[in-house]
């Protein structure tokens, strides 16, 4: 079985740690790659992390994890609500796919209310800070197992 999930960052999430840390908390994305790659590393998976601030690029990796992923998590960040090319790329992704978002975007102004991705997410991880993506590999794990 191929035990390889992608996870997907999308525009400005470089910039993660600092600014904002009000709302997105002062944990770097580096660190969080680092978590998650200890996390899946526990639960025998591996982590092919990623992040891009052009949305081709986004789409592009949804491309490759057809072939090379057992699931997909994804942080579009902007893209989330604008991007009708990442929504059909995603459609042709069979595997568990979650939306994640650092914060609670329901929480928030309005233009940060009605996610496209949502529409085929699997599931979805809201709001749980930086500590969201370990808890996505682990119910991604889960949802590859069958468990
Ligand atoms: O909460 C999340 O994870 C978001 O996906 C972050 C996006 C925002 O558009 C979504 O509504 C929710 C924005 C990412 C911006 O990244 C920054 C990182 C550090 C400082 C400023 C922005």
């Amino acid at each position: 079985m191929n035990k390889t999930i992608f996870v997907l960052n999308g525009p400005n999430l470089n910039l993660l740690g600092q600014r904002e840390p009000a709302i997105y908390g002062t944990t770097t994305l580096a660190d969080i790659k680092e978590q998650c790659l200890a996390k899946a590393k526990s639960l025998g998976f591996e982590v092919d992390f990623r992040q891009t601030n052009f949305e081709g690029e986004l789409v592009e990796s949804v491309h490759q994890a057809r072939n090379e992923a057992c699931g997909i998590i994804i942080n579009p960040a902007g893209y989330t609500f604008t991007s009708i090319a990442l929504l059909d790329a995603l459609k042709t992704f069979d595997p568990p796919k979650i939306e994640l978002h650092i914060s609670n975007v329901h929480a928030r102004e309005s233009i940060y209310h009605n996610s496209l991705v949502s529409r085929v997410a699997t599931a979805i991880m809201i709001g749980f800070g930086a500590r969201g993506y370990e808890l996505a590999i682990d119910a991604m794990a889960g949802m590859v197992k069958g468990s």
